[in-house]
């Protein structure tokens, strides 16, 4: 079932998947022992003519093991998972000096990408605003600055291992690095209404020389 994940494109990613696979082994390896435990005791407690049931009061030695199991599991997860959770989302953490930044709007029922244009200040007359499509150069450190003008959505690209809620009246920030030019969607991952199932872009990752020709097609930059 590993074998479904989407192909992963993000700096980030391994580590996302290092750790969806180990949870995945430990979930696995639960449920066998649950279920054979489950099937031996119907299979030896069965109805039998002429046995008694017999009253116990459970076992305190098993209760703790059990308790305890399942605390470091879950503790541990949480030391492992907290590097990848704060590399990913926390601003603190980002890598400085984005090579691009970008605006992403999310709108029942599309996004819209803006970009500073020329002078590389947003809110200013040579903004560029495109719908649906987002492009970044290859091996470049690309920050997003997600907002929402109505209701929540949720960005989300697979193959980035990266999925943000985009919230009215709030920039959140999220970054990545794509490793391999393509082109890849952007669904929304958040029932936002009617069309929600329609809310489609695209990211495309660019080779750098095929960046720069974009940038040019859209606009001339200084
Ligand atoms: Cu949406």
């Amino acid at each position: 079932m590993l074998r479904w994940l989407p192909e992963n494109v993000s700096t980030f990613g391994q580590g996302v998947d290092d750790l969806f696979r180990l949870i995945y082994w430990i979930t696995l390896v639960v449920f066998v022992a649950v279920i054979a435990t489950m099937i031996v005791f119907l299979v030896k407690y069965r109805y039998q003519a002429g046995r008694k049931a017999e009253y116990i009061e459970g076992s305190t030695k098993l209760e703790i093991v059990w308790t305890a199991a399942t605390t470091v599991i879950v503790f541990g997860l949480a030391m492992l998972s907290f590097p990848q959770w704060s590399k990913i989302k926390f601003p603190s953490e980002f890598p400085t000096n984005p090579d691009v930044v970008v605006q992403v709007k999310g709108k029942q029922f599309n996004w819209y990408m803006l970009y500073p244009g020329p002078d590389g200040e947003f809110g200013s007359e040579d903004d560029v605003e495109i719908e649906n499509q987002l492009h970044v150069p290859v091996n470049k450190v690309v920050h997003i600055r997600l907002t929402s003008e109505d209701v929540i959505h949720s960005f989300f690209v697979p193959q980035l291992r990266l999925k943000q809620d985009a919230l009215p009246q709030r920039f959140i920030n999220v970054w990545f690095e794509a490793t391999k030019p393509g082109t890849y969607e952007i669904p929304c991952a958040e029932l936002c209404g009617f069309g929600h199932s329609g809310m489609l872009g695209y990211l495309t990752v660019h080779t750098d020389e095929d960046y720069a020709n974009w940038v040019n097609q859209r606009w001339s930059p200084q």
